[in-house]
């Protein structure tokens, strides 16, 4: 995943480094380059559109380090702003809440809920000593409520006995209950997918919620996804109410700019990535690690970041102290 980004970004931006002066024409041109490799990765063009502005609003306004090439600031300055569109900082699941706590898992078909359901449950049980209890809600598809079950035993992780006929949210009911009586920390719901988003999907995503009041509501969304998973955050957080995004299949080799977008149009944070079928192949995600991993130039961001920790002992240069403006292309930096 990112590959093609990361090539395009890598060769944009050392094409900046190297140079000891740098106009703003320079920094624009190679700002429009930025955005047409964003494009290109499916970075939805609202998210693209921010960060190019902020990148040059920081650039214009960025001082100089005596130590630090104006290229190698920009690189700085763009690693930050991809850290800052991925969330800033990790966040983990929130377990803060009476036991048992509810987590309910949506999204589209096949996108993972009931692989990242199992993950998750096998995690908690294995790593942080929970009791946990899966309940499968999908009583559309014939076999998924089997394939819960049977990931619960290959995991032991209880799993809700499966009674037939009864409904999504009267299953959800019960699986809370029985997670109440079974003395279980957790409960994850699985709910069942749809090929699209419809009304009929939303409407049962939230009277499950209404039943059983999860404390996450986890969208798993598939990171190969185009376009597409814009509209789909957007969609479930508006009429269900999410708390936070899985990206799964991020062991593909999609372009997986749609999944890079996401947290920035509905805020919410990336909390987990899935990166293979197995039980096992569940990551937390950091942003700045995704960053580092997508520009790929970890030693110059690292090398201004030394550098700007010794700004105060450092003088700064009095010319210039800010870009050069429009105006005066022919301004250079004067750095050596
Ligand atoms: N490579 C890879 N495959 C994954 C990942 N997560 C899930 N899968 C695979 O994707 C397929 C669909 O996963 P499911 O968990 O059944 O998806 P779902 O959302 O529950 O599907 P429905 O219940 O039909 O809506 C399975 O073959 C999984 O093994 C992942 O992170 N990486
Ligand atoms: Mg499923």
């Amino acid at each position: 995943m990112f590959e093609n980004l990361q090539d395009r970004l890598g060769s944009v931006l050392k094409g900046l480094t190297g140079r000891g002066s740098l106009s703003e024409a320079d920094v624009s041109a190679a700002l429009r380059e930025v955005r047409r490799a964003l494009l290109e990765a499916d970075v939805a063009l609202e998210v693209v559109r921010d960060f190019t502005a902020r990148v040059r609003e920081k650039a214009v306004g960025a001082e100089v380090l005596k130590s630090i090439k104006p290229g190698q600031m920009v690189v700085k300055i763009v690693h930050d702003e991809l850290v800052e569109m991925l969330g800033s900082e990790g966040v983990t699941l929130d377990l803060n809440a009476p036991a048992p706590v509810v987590i309910m898992m949506v999204g589209l078909q096949g996108s993972g809920k009931t692989t990242t359901t199992g993950k998750i449950a096998a995690r908690m049980t294995n790593r942080d000593r929970k009791k946990v209890l899966m309940a499968s809600l999908d009583t559309r598809r014939p076999a998924a409520q089997e394939q819960l079950k049977q990931i619960g035993e290959q995991t032991s992780v209880d799993t809700l006995p499966v009674i037939k006929g009864q409904d999504p949210v009267a299953i959800a009911k019960r699986a809370v209950q029985a997670a109440k009586f079974g003395g279980h920390d957790v409960v994850i719901l699985d709910t069942a997918g749809r090929t699209h988003i419809d009304e009929p999907l939303m409407v049962e995503m939230a009277e499950i919620r209404k039943q059983a009041n999860p404390h996450e509501i986890l969208l798993v969304a598939d990171s190969l996804t185009g376009q597409d998973a814009v509209n789909l955050a957007r969609n479930f957080d508006s009429r269900v109410g999410i708390t936070g995004l899985v990206l799964t299949r991020m062991d593909g080799d999609g372009r997986g700019g749609a999944a890079l977008s996401m947290r920035a149009v509905t805020g919410k944070p990336i909390k987990l990535i899935g990166t293979g079928e197995k039980m096992d192949a569940l990551e937390e995600f950091h942003p700045k690690r995704i960053a580092d991993r997508i520009l790929g130039m970890g030693d110059i961001v690292s090398l201004v970041e030394k550098a700007s920790e010794t700004i105060d002992a450092e003088k700064p240069r009095p010319w210039p102290r800010r870009w050069p403006r429009a105006s005066s292309t022919s301004t250079t930096w004067p750095n050596s």
